[in-house]
């Protein structure tokens, strides 16, 4: 398999999750703003959306979108528990953090990254987005993890998109439980080794 990423971008989640899960995979990194791949490939013949991340499978099949993606590698070794069982009602509240991560975390950042957008339109957008942390401080407040007491393919995702935080002086910290978690994550041996691998690309 080989995984299309960037560095910094919402493509760390499944890179953690292929770290977690332990399965032979390549790295791909993408320049995003020249949609070439570091060896010269065309980004935009691999995913003509043109945004990491992108999972290849080993018979030259794509996948896209990220929460898509988790839960696909983690249904490739169920015995590591990332994401519930098919057909489960736990299965289906992950759908929901995966969801909600996506639509409201994920998508809440990202025109904070437009330098075309005024100040006062990013205001009202944090306001939303902090309405949105505090569900999910609530959830984890009454739990380690989005699922409850186990690590998921929804917290790889929830932590990627909560790290985007430090380019915009939003301090984690004023939603304690959320800090806590970050801090959970962040000592996982798979997310300090993606970590490692990606400021190490960026810097190259
Ligand atoms: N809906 C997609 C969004 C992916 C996405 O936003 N990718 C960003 C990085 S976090 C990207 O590559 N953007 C480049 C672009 O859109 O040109 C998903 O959830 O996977």
């Amino acid at each position: 398999m080989k995984l299309y990423y960037a560095p910094e971008t919402c493509s760390l989640s499944p890179h953690i999750v292929l770290r977690e899960l332990g399965l032979p995979f390549e790295l791909v990194q993408v320049d995003n703003r020249t949609k070439r791949t570091v060896d010269g490939g065309d980004f935009l013949a691999i995913n003509p959306k043109g945004a990491v991340a992108a999972l290849q499978l080993d018979d030259g099949r794509v996948l896209t979108e990220g929460a898509a993606i988790v839960q696909y590698l983690a249904d490739l070794k169920p015995e590591a528990g990332l994401a519930p069982a098919k057909d489960s009602w736990d299965r289906v509240r992950l759908q929901e953090w995966l969801n909600f991560i996506s639509s409201e975390i994920h998508a809440g950042f990202s025109p904070l990254f437009s330098a075309e957008l005024a100040e006062p339109a990013k205001t009202v957008l944090k306001d939303r987005l902090f309405r949105r942390l505090g569900t999910v401080e609530a959830a984890l407040a009454a739990e380690d993890y989005l699922l409850g007491g186990r690590f998921s393919v929804a917290d790889a995702y929830l932590f990627t998109v909560l790290r985007w935080a430090r380019f915009f002086a939003i301090d984690l910290q004023r939603w304690p439980a959320i800090a806590g978690f970050m801090a959970r994550i962040g000592d996982r041996a798979s997310v300090r080794a993606a970590l490692d691998i990606e400021t190490a690309a960026k810097a190259a």
